[in-house]
């Protein structure tokens, strides 16, 4: 196995090997449109660092989980969600989390239910 195979698609979308719709990037943080929105605005903002998941945060993250929320936070107002929005990280497989590299889902422009399934 290549080192290219063995990489998640996020990292690919990072190292721009594939394409994605690129919204936000700083030197720490990428903001992409997600490929199967659900909802009207539907974006995941990633660390550039390779990170699994929340579970792997620790201390040392702080700042970084930090640049996260502000992205999010950015975006939101940027994509006009003044009636809210939602932040949502799926970890591990009982939580949902497909892709292995920390994203979290800002979602809005419609009314989100609550709980989620
Ligand atoms: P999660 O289930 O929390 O791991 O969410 C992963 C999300 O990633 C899911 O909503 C679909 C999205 N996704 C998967 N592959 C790609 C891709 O190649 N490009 C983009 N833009 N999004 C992707």
């Amino acid at each position: 196995m290549n080192e290219s195979s063995e990489k998640n698609i996020f990292q690919r979308i990072i190292d721009r090997e594939i394409p994605a719709d690129i919204v936000y990037e700083t030197d720490q943080v990428l903001a992409f449109r997600d490929i199967q929105p659900q909802a009207p605005v539907h974006l995941l903002v990633i660390p550039k660092t390779p990170l699994p998941s929340l579970a792997d945060v620790d201390a040392s993250h702080q700042e970084l989980l930090g640049r996260l929320l502000v992205a999010a936070a950015e975006l939101a107002r940027r994509e006009g969600l003044q009636q809210g929005y939602r932040v949502v990280i799926n970890c591990g497989r009982q939580g949902g989390q497909e892709v292995p590299h920390l994203h979290l889902h800002l979602l809005g422009g419609r009314d989100l239910s609550w709980p989620p399934g």
